[in-house]
């Protein structure tokens, strides 16, 4: 029997950890906070991901998935800690330097350690292999080491992790075929061999692939509005070509993948990124290109009121980690506009609590203008009849949500 040791049991730790558990290994999952391993053995999750909760729960009553603070050793360990970006958008590896440094004492000749965390390329060879030789150790030799990116879709998590393609790159060839044969456990994907540098860049580029094209779909947005034209028709109208799939323009790009994981590319090589840096800055620029559609649609308006529908990053998720939406409201209040926001998925933080409301009617009430920011499935029936009590009737969807078949003849409805 394999036992794993898995570091980090956030959205991608947790559900790994879990999977690994639920075929048969013994797991230990280790987070460094202890409110986590509290509410994981109470029986519940601190994360909101469709049917998570129970799979976690099988996980844990089978006996074969434990939880702790501290790792222990372990046949495999995986590494699946946060890498945010700092101010200066460059990478922030603290928590995967902790995470290998906690592994070391543990670390046993045959043992497998593979990094899922995102990260910059080379992280592999020259941050984590480094340290993990500390002890005398050496990579390849004594003991094998793979990078495997995660690249699940947040709502569609426990399938895609199955599902989807996996690739593990590895220090070696050796290393490349251990991590390979122990995500065959679970992945029902082509399982893909190469060096663990070019996985880093693999799993970099699918992210920026996305950025890029969310940068031009938004920039479409942009332009269309300048001349008058219905962009959703127009994208339509462009997607029936065999070779275009323009994406969906929207307030910006949240989440801690697509808006972080390009600048590990800018990072590498600033001189050949133009591109992607401007991607960046087309998609960081929507939050205040939504403010200034909503101060056009307020003007002549004595002390406003506007109402903000959905604050996570994307639709049916509860994250608000580099939320447009957070940062819309953020700016809607800091123009002095009065704001109240309501979010089905999650629970107000501090900065927030101020200006929510606990329904789509508490948050519509009195108000002169509705911007949807997030197209949540439980706007997308959202009718007229809905926002009675509006002092004005106006609903700026930034998302393309409501059905507009039925919101198209409307006056007081505009779409980004
Ligand atoms: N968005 C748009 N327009 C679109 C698509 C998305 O504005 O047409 C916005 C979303 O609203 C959201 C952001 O982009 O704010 C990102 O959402 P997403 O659904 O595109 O992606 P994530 O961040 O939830 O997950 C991505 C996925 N990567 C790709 O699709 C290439 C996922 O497979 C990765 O595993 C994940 O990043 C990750 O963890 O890296």
């Amino acid at each position: 029997m394999t036992k794993l040791c898995v570091i980090g049991l956030g959205y991608i730790g947790l559900p790994t950890a879990s999977m690994f558990a639920n075929h048969g290994l013994q797991v230990v999952g280790v987070d460094i906070n202890p409110h986590v391993i509290q509410v994981l053995q109470e029986g519940d999750i601190h994360i909101e991901e469709v049917g998570l909760k129970d799979f976690v729960r099988t996980a844990i009553t089978s006996g074969n998935l434990r939880v702790q603070t501290t790792p222990e050793a372990a046949d495999v360990f995986i590494i699946a800690v946060p890498t945010p970006i700092k101010p200066d958008k460059t990478a922030d590896m603290r928590a995967v330097v902790s995470a290998t440094e906690a592994i070391l004492p543990h670390l046993r000749k045959g043992n497998l350690v593979v990094l899922e965390s995102t990260s910059p390329p080379g992280t592999t060879q020259s941050l984590v292999r480094p340290i993990l030789e500390r002890g005398g150790l050496l990579a390849g030799k004594d003991f094998k080491l793979a990078y495997s990116p995660e690249r699940v879709l947040p709502g569609q998590i426990l399938k895609e992790l199955v599902d989807n393609a996996r690739v593990i790159g590895g220090v070696d060839a050796a290393s490349a075929q251990v991590g390979s044969d122990l995500y065959a456990t679970f992945v029902k994907g082509e399982i893909v061999l190469t060096t663990a540098v070019t996985a880093e860049m693999v799993k970099l580029m699918e992210n920026t692939f996305r950025d890029v094209n969310i940068a031009l779909a938004n920039e479409f947005a942009l332009l269309a509005n300048q001349i008058d034209v219905d962009i959703w028709e127009a994208i339509q109208i462009a997607n029936r070509h065999p070779r275009v799939k323009i994406l969906r323009p929207g307030p910006g790009v949240g989440g801690h993948c697509i808006a972080v994981d390009p600048w590990f590319l800018v990072e590498a090589a600033p001189t050949c990124t133009p591109l992607i840096r401007q991607a960046r800055i087309v998609n960081d620029g929507m939050p205040n290109y939504v403010l200034e559609r909503a101060q056009r649609a307020l003007q002549g308006i004595a002390s406003p009121v506007v109402a903000c529908l959905g604050l996570t990053y994307k639709a049916d998720v509860d994250d608000i980690r580099e939320s447009p939406a957070v940062e819309v409201l953020e700016r809607l209040i800091h123009a002095g506009l009065t704001v109240r926001a309501y979010d089905p998925h999650i629970t107000p933080t501090d900065a927030i609590k101020s200006h929510w409301a606990n329904s789509i009617i508490e948050a519509v009430r009195d108000a002169d203008l509705v911007i949807l920011l997030v197209d949540h499935s439980e706007f997308k029936t959202l009718h007229p009849d809905n926002l009675t009590g509006m002092r004005r009737f106006y609903l700026l969807d930034t998302r393309q949500c409501v059905d507009s078949a039925v919101w198209a003849s409307i006056a007081g409805y505009e779409v980004l």
